[in-house]
């Protein structure tokens, strides 16, 4: 596993720099998700969960950024697939060119699937195109429903919303009709899988999106 450290892209334009990428990306049959969360979401989690049940049907690599450490590589690299730490320099998100930077260290023309685990907070990630194909955010149910109204743009941006850890529903009062009604009401295209990467409840469906998805881009 490496770890790479990265600095922000002096560009133009990070817009067109994340079209190209993306096109690249379809040339190469590489679906990439940007995973959007709060720290303690439970990105890693539902990447570990996710790798473990769908990773012997699509070649799956990782892209790990935070500001420090390798933890949670290592964590997704001991599952067996390839993963590249990237620290972000104390930056609080991706942009194109070091997402690009990730991947050619990675070597993105293998994987048929890659995560970019993006750095955990809910505002700067949505504000940067890092060339991803499909954007998936996360909400944990303890972070209670009504993120939509206070982090409107990642709603926004993404095609997915996780909503994760339902297993600990009964202790918080988090309701999904609600959320999902104010999140929608800011992107009415937004997919809602609700899941608890703990029990697999849910998961299913979530990973039944993920291999269409990923099948798309092979085409
Ligand atoms: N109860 C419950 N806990 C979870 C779930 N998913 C993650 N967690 C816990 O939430 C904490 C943060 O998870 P992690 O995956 O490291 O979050 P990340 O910072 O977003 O990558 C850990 O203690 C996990 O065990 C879940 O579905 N249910
Ligand atoms: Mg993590």
């Amino acid at each position: 596993m490496k770890i790479i450290k990265l600095k922000e892209t002096i560009t133009a334009s990070n817009d067109r720099d994340a079209e190209v990428l993306r096109e690249e990306l379809r040339g190469s049959h590489t679906l990439l998700i940007n995973l959007m969360a709060s720290p303690g979401a439970g990105k890693t989690t539902l990447l570990e969960r996710t790798i473990r049940d769908v990773g012997d049907r699509v070649r799956i690599g990782i892209v790990e950024a935070d500001i420090d450490s390798d933890v949670d590589a290592r964590r997704l690299a001991e599952l067996g697939v390839p993963a590249v730490q990237a620290h972000t320099n104390g930056m609080c998100h991706m942009d194109a060119g070091m997402t690009r930077t990730a991947l050619t260290e990675l070597g993105f023309r293998e994987p048929d699937l890659i995560f970019l685990e993006n750095v955990g907070n809910l505002i700067c990630p949505a504000e940067f195109d890092t060339g991803a194909g499909r954007n998936v955010m996360i909400l944990s149910v303890p972070e209670g429903d009504d993120k939509p109204l206070k982090y409107p743009l990642m709603f926004t941006k993404s095609d997915v919303l996780l909503i994760t850890k339902t297993d600990t529903m009964g202790v918080f009062d988090f309701d999904i009709g609600r959320c999902t009604e104010r999140a929608r009401k800011l992107n009415p295209e937004l997919l809602v899988f609700p899941v608890s990467a703990k029990t697999g409840e849910g998961i299913e469906a979530w990973e039944e999106w993920l291999l269409g998805e990923t099948a798309k881009w092979q085409e």
